[in-house]
């Protein structure tokens, strides 16, 4: 009986490293490699995904309904306090060993003339700490701006209580994209153009579920001139059909071996 088992977890270690391997020679091959990270890459670090339950004074709500100008508009203390609770849980928290292997993986795309993209939903700074310079096309959690004139509030912004904006008397609002509200213009075109030219998409961390993020692979699946090849790593794996190879690995954990060998 022992010798079976050992051969089924033999037979899925080879699986893993034939994966693995074919990963890297399409990345090898690749003229344009496009990474699209969640909120899931974030989860080693210690911050809760979105997926997460709210907990708290905020655990009879939906991510959604606080992350939203209506929620603001209803209850914008609730909402204010809300952003102060994820902030003060986000500032000290450190990049964990998926963001520096996408570094790395950065760094090895420059050294080989590959074009590289990281196009990130995520609205904490832990790609920045560990050297990227993602495209965050859901904004920085780590600024403010005024909800009526949109001016950046760039002040000490600590306080738990509503700050007006000092040129309009708006309510001052954290610099992110909330539910219902378009995605920076520019910031969008970059990640579009970046997943439309990719020869290499890899979607790390996120649950698919969020537009228009989510639908990056499938318009980089659907490019005429030649397949695109799509990595997914989630431990979950999601519903996204257009994924070559998934890993169904923490984000940590799977990048590190993945990178390594590459650069090795
Ligand atoms: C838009 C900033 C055009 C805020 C975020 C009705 C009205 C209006 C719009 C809509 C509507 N119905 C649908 C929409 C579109 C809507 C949408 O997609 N809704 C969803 C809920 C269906 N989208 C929008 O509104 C977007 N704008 O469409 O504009 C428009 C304009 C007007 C009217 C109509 C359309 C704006 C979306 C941006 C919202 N803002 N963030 C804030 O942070 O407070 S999105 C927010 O969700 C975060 O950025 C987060 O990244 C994202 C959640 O997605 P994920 O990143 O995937 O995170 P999640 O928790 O879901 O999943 C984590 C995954 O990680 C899991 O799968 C887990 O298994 C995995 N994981 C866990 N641990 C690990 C791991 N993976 C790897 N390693 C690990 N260790
Ligand atoms: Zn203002």
């Amino acid at each position: 009986m022992e010798t079976k088992k050992m051969s089924i977890s033999d037979n899925s270690n080879q699986m893993a490293k034939d994966k693995l391997a074919l990963c890297q020679q399409k990345i090898r091959q690749a003229k344009q490699v496009t990474v699209l990270t969640g909120a899931g890459i974030s989860a080693e670090s210690g911050i809760p995904t979105f997926r997460d339950k709210q907990t708290g004074l905020w655990e009879n709500f939906r991510a959604e309904e606080l992350a939203s100008q209506q929620g603001f508009l209803a209850n914008p203390k609730l909402v204010w306090q809300w952003y102060q609770m994820r902030r003060q849980l986000i500032q000290d928290k450190q990049p964990n060993a998926g963001h520096d292997a996408l570094f790395q993986l950065e760094q090895y795309c420059q050294s080989q003339g590959k074009a590289f993209t990281l196009i990130s939903q995520n609205v904490d700074e832990l790609h920045e700490k560990s050297g990227s310079n993602p495209i965050k096309i859901h904004g920085n959690i780590m600024k403010n701006q005024c909800n009526s004139c949109l001016t950046p509030y760039t002040q000490d912004a600590s306080s738990n209580e509503l700050i007006s904006c000092p040129k309009c008397d708006g309510l001052v609002r954290p610099s992110v994209v909330w539910f219902g509200e378009n995605l920076p213009e520019e910031a969008w075109n970059q990640a579009y153009e970046a997943a439309s030219q990719a020869d290499v998409f890899m979607s790390i961390g996120t649950s698919s579920q969020v537009y228009p993020a989510a639908g990056l692979i499938d318009m980089a699946k659907s490019r005429k001139k030649h397949a695109v090849f799509v990595i997914e790593i989630n431990p979950n794996p999601t519903e996204q059909t257009s994924v070559d190879v998934q890993f169904p690995n923490q984000a940590g954990k799977l990048l590190p071996m993945l990178i390594n060998q590459l650069t090795n």
